[in-house]
């Protein structure tokens, strides 16, 4: 059985990514790492900015796990629409997607009649090939990690249809279910096996969705473009470049083809054995002040994987761009392969309803072992 652990930290560093990358998502200039770190910092010591607010990605996510919940972790597409379409209505301010809106108010007005009709008409019929899918799929790769209740790859599909019907949109967000299930049974060593079981991942989900690997659009080739910056260990002090670098090869949009391979290049780079975190990160002493029963009473190995947690988001920031949805997908991958041991409890009481995340993972992982 995969621990409730590996569940909680999936989420809530899906949610922690979200919160602290919501703040950067599309400014106007890319920020150094050393930037983003001062930010985080700040975020964690002082509570006058508390709560810092999660956006579309952490409300869908929540509004997926509740309908899995509810169907005893299948998906149901009318219920996943209701769940979803609720979450939007509950608060529409949150940032979504151009697109979305149209979408959850027509699901809504036929009374969720045709769960896929409204994506499927987008864009003159072609759908939407936006990351909103892929950025709501870990509880997916969860429930899919539970043998009794998996969840196949057409589960994926249907679950991404309900708003994202275009082929880029369904394989993104099956490679990055794929990428929290096997992450779950990482090892904590071998990142060149995770690697080639995700590029395998990769080739399916191309194939399945009619995208052809020769082609520069195509997940198969964004993966190999990971496996050469994977190969390039740059030092801290180039951190900067290599996130340009990074940034301009594998994207940093709100298209999943240009977000979700990056995410995964986050994740993986920040689990590699040989990986040193950065050192304003390594030399990060937790606030004490706020909570110090639970912060400082950490273990040296807690404490080298929230440091390895927070190196990994502010990496994902500070690639640019939409950097909520992608610090929250790299965050999801990590957090299920540390576990909720990797959370800061200085950065869980910063977010927005972590409590609520908390136990709705706690409620996943229930019902993903319950039959
Ligand atoms: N929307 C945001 N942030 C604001 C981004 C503004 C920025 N200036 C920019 O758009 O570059 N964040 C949230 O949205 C993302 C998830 O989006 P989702 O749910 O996939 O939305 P949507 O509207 O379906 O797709 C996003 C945009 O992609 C373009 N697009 C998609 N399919 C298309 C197609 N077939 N043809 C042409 N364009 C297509 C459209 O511009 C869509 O609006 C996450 O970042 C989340 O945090
Ligand atoms: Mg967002
Ligand atoms: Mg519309
Ligand atoms: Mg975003």
């Amino acid at each position: 059985m995969i621990p409730c652990a590996k569940f909680r930290g999936c989420l809530l560093a899906a949610l922690a990514g979200d919160c602290l990358g919501a703040q950067f998502e599309f400014s106007p200039r890319r920020s150094s790492f050393r930037t983003v770190w001062l930010a985080f910092d700040a975020n964690m010591r002082e509570r006058r900015r508390w709560p810092l607010v999660y956006t579309d990605d952490t409300a869908l996510t929540r509004a997926v796990c509740e309908s899995l919940v509810d169907c005893r972790g299948r998906v149901e597409p009318a219920s996943l629409a209701r769940s979803l379409t609720d979450a939007y209505f509950k608060a529409t301010d949150r940032g979504y997607g151009a697109a979305a809106g149209g979408v959850f108010e027509d699901l809504r007005d036929a009374n969720f009649a045709d769960p896929f009709g409204p994506a499927a008409a987008l864009f003159e019929g072609r759908g939407s090939y936006g990351n909103g899918g892929a950025m709501r799929a870990a509880p997916l790769g969860l429930i899919g990690a539970a043998a009794a209740a998996a969840p196949n790859a057409e589960e994926v599909h249907l679950a991404t249809r309900v708003t994202h019907s275009n082929a880029l949109a369904l394989a993104g967000a099956r490679l990055m279910a794929a990428a929290v299930r096997l992450a779950l049974r990482f090892d904590g060593v071998d990142v060149d096996r995770l690697y080639d079981s995700l590029a395998a991942e990769a080739a399916a989900a191309d194939t399945a969705c009619g995208l052809h690997e020769g082609e520069a659009s195509s997940y198969t080739s964004s993966m190999r473009q990971v496996k050469e910056f994977l190969g390039k260990h740059p030092a801290s002090s180039a951190v900067d470049e290599e996130a340009r670098a990074v940034a301009g090869a594998l994207g940093t949009e709100v298209t999943a083809l240009r977000s979700v391979p990056t995410a995964i290049y986050c994740a993986l780079r920040t689990l590699r054995p040989s990986h040193r975190v950065h050192p304003l990160i390594s030399e990060w002493q937790p606030p004490g002040n706020q909570n110090p029963s639970i912060d400082e009473a950490l273990s040296i190995e807690q404490r080298q994987q929230q440091q390895r947690l927070l190196d990994c988001l502010t990496f994902a920031v500070s690639l640019g761009g939409d950097t909520d949805t992608i610090a929250s997908m790299a965050g999801a991958i990590v957090g299920a392969a540390l576990g909720a041991d990797a959370l800061p409890a200085s950065l869980m009481l910063a977010c927005e309803a972590s409590d609520a995340v908390d136990s709705l993972a706690t409620r996943l992982h229930r019902v993903a072992y319950s039959s």
